[in-house]
């Protein structure tokens, strides 16, 4: 199996740099069904926070995480705003620390949200069929 997604953002699709809002996200997004759009979100969300200045490529600063906490994850992570909270996060998923969130970093930060979410929707289905 591949991911039709890389093909798709050679020739139409997708760009890595355009914003979410951004009207041609948009309008190719219409092509996609739900769970697709949301992959395409969480990725284009990583590249929205990339330094397109920085000399480290495809990675996100600290201040930047820090800022896409506060901004993005404010309704389901606690202490977004809290800067020693924010730090402790980054050193907790910046892996090689590099002082840099790469992709694969953000994506256990992903991994860390879903989870809980799996979880809670677990606990509520197996409460209503009993
Ligand atoms: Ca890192």
């Amino acid at each position: 199996m591949e991911v039709r997604a890389r093909v798709l953002g050679s020739q139409l699709c997708l760009s890595p740099h355009s914003s979410p809002t951004s009207r041609r996200s948009r309008e190719m997004s219409d092509c996609y069904t739900e769970l697709e759009k949301a992959v395409i979100v969480l990725v284009e969300n990583f590249y929205k926070y990339v330094s397109k200045y920085s000399l480290v490529k495809n990675k996100i600063s600290k201040s930047s995480f820090r800022e896409m906490l506060q901004k993005e994850l404010n309704h389901m992570l606690s202490d977004t705003g809290n800067r020693k909270a924010a730090d402790k996060l980054i050193q907790n998923l910046d892996a090689n620390h590099d002082g840099r969130i790469s992709f694969d970093e953000y994506w256990t930060l992903i991994g860390g949200i879903t989870g809980p979410i799996a979880k809670l929707i677990r606990e509520q289905e197996q409460q209503s069929s009993s």
